[in-house]
C-alpha cells in the first residue's frame, strides 16, 4: 500500500489566495492512472485552508478560535477536496471522499476507522483525506495538518512507501540543529512556505517524514511538476528526490 500526500504548495498557487493549480492536479492524476497498488490519498490546505487559517489566526495547537473562522476553513478545504474528488473521478481514480473527522475523535485516531480505510483502498477506491480545522472538545478547535493526517495513518496501515509531493526537487536538512532546509541546488526551499503556512511547512512535513522513517517506514519527498518520478518510486524503485530511511 501506498500512502500519498499531495503539498498545498503543488495543488494551489500559494501565492494567491483561493488558487487550484488545476493542470497540476490533472498531470499527477493521470499519472496515479498507472499504478496498480492499492493507495491512500492526503491533500494539503495551500492557498485554500492556510489562508483563511492565517486570516483567522487559527493553529495547530487546540484554543477557543473563531467560530466563524472555524466554519470557513472547513468550507475552504471542502472546495479544494472537491476539486481534486471531480478531477480524480474524471481520471476514472475512483475517488472516495474522506474527511478526517471519519477517522478522528478530537484529536484522537479512531482505530476501526483507519483500518476500514486499508479495506477501501483494496477495493479499488481511492481515499482522499485532508488537512483540515477541527472540533477538539471543550469549545476548541485545532488545525489538523495533512502531514500530521500521514504518521497517524502510517502508524496504523505500516504503508509500502509514503510519499509527500512537494514543489520542489527535494531537501536536505539537519533535523539536530533545526537548521534550514534546502532544495538540491542548495537554496532555501522552505522559505516561501512561511507567510501563508500555520502548521510549519517545509519543518513540519519533515517532521512527519522522520516520524514514519522512525517507525521503520520508507519515505520519499518528491517533485509534482515531475510526476513520472512518482510512478518510478513506486514501480521501478527509482528514487528522483529525498528518501528518508528510519
Ligand atoms: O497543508 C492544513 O493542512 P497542511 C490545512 O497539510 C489547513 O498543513 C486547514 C490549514
Amino acid at each position: 500500500m501506498i500512502l500519498l500526500k499531495l503539498g498545498g504548495s503543488i495543488i494551489t498557487n500559494k501565492e494567491r489566495p483561493l488558487s487550484p493549480r488545476t493542470k497540476t492536479i490533472d498531470s499527477i492524476a493521470k499519472k496515479l492512472r498507472k499504478i496498480k497498488e492499492p493507495i491512500i490519498i492526503v491533500h494539503g490546505g495551500g492557498s485554500f485552508g492556510h489562508y483563511w487559517s492565517v486570516k483567522y489566526d487559527m493553529h495547530t495547537k487546540p484554543a477557543k478560535y473563531n467560530y466563524h473562522g472555524v466554519a470557513v476553513v472547513k468550507n475552504s478545504m471542502v472546495e479544494l477536496n472537491k476539486m481534486i474528488l471531480d478531477n480524480f473521478a474524471k481520471n476514472r481514480l475512483n475517488p472516495y471522499c474522506l474527511p478526517p473527522t471519519d477517522f478522528m475523535s478530537g484529536n484522537k485516531p479512531i482505530i476501526s476507522k483507519i483500518k476500514e480505510i486499508r479495506k477501501i483502498a483494496e477495493s479499488n477506491l481511492v481515499p482522499i483525506s485532508y488537512g483540515d480545522a477541527l472540533w477538539y472538545g471543550q469549545k476548541k478547535s485545532y488545525i489538523l495538518s495533512g502531514d500530521r493526517i500521514m504518521s497517524i495513518l502510517a502508524k496504523i496501515l505500516r504503508p509500502r512507501l509514503s510519499i509527500f509531493v512537494l514543489n520542489v526537487d527535494g531537501l536536505y536538512s539537519d533535523f539536530k540543529t533545526k537548521s534550514l532546509i534546502y532544495d538540491m541546488k542548495g537554496n532555501q526551499a522552505s522559505i516561501h512556505d512561511i507567510p501563508m503556512d500555520v502548521t510549519g511547512g517545509m519543518k513540519r512535513k519533515v517532521e512527519e517524514a522522520s516520524t514514519i522513517a522512525n517507525m521503520g517506514l520508507k519515505v520519499f519527498f518528491v517533485n509534482g511538476n515531475k510526476p513520472q518520478r512518482i510512478v518510478d518510486a513506486i514501480q521501478k524503485n527509482k528514487f528522483e528526490g529525498t528518501v528518508f530511511r528510519g
